[in-house]
């Protein structure tokens, strides 16, 4: 529900004294099986079920990888994320510690740099030490796949 005047903006100080409508926005609903995209967990695929066999929040309808084993970090697509692999070739290596390297900006200071927020590990806002000895965690050198339950 939102307010909006007669000419459908959000009301000014005029737009009270002129009176003003209400009209609703709904959610959207994109594969129309009655769940809301919002809550849907797969908003382009129709399945009012929502069965998600492996619990990855990633409904089986749209679930690439449908046996992802319980605690494991998911993409969109519902395939685990391997933690630490910045650049996305399967291994923790030094190329991923340089990534972070640059990122990390000291304790209690919020990094924002929009690309560096994949090198905060433990998502709190701040590279530190700790995202560091994560990376440490999962290192497992080059071409070497790393371990998915790394930092577990
Ligand atoms: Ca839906
Ligand atoms: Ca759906
Ligand atoms: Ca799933
Ligand atoms: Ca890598």
């Amino acid at each position: 529900m939102r307010a909006v005047d007669r000419y459908g903006y959000y009301p000014s100080y005029e737009g009270f004294n002129n009176g003003f409508r209400v009209i609703e926005v709904p959610e959207p609903d994109s594969d129309n099986d009655g769940i809301l995209d919002s809550s849907d967990n797969c908003p382009n695929a129709y399945n009012p079920d929502q069965v998600d066999t492996d619990g990855d929040g990633v409904g089986d309808a749209c679930d690439k990888c449908p046996g992802t084993p319980p605690g494991n970090q998911v993409g969109p697509a519902g395939c685990p994320i391997q933690l630490a692999d910045f650049d996305n070739d399967s291994d923790v290596d030094q190329a991923d510690f340089g990534h972070l390297q640059a990122c990390l900006n000291g304790i209690g200071v919020p990094q924002i740099k929009p690309a560096c927020q994949d090198a905060d590990l433990n998502t709190n806002g701040v590279i530190d030490q700790i995202d560091l000895r994560m990376l440490l965690q999962c290192m497992s050198g080059s071409g070497v796949p790393a371990d998915l339950n790394c930092a577990n």
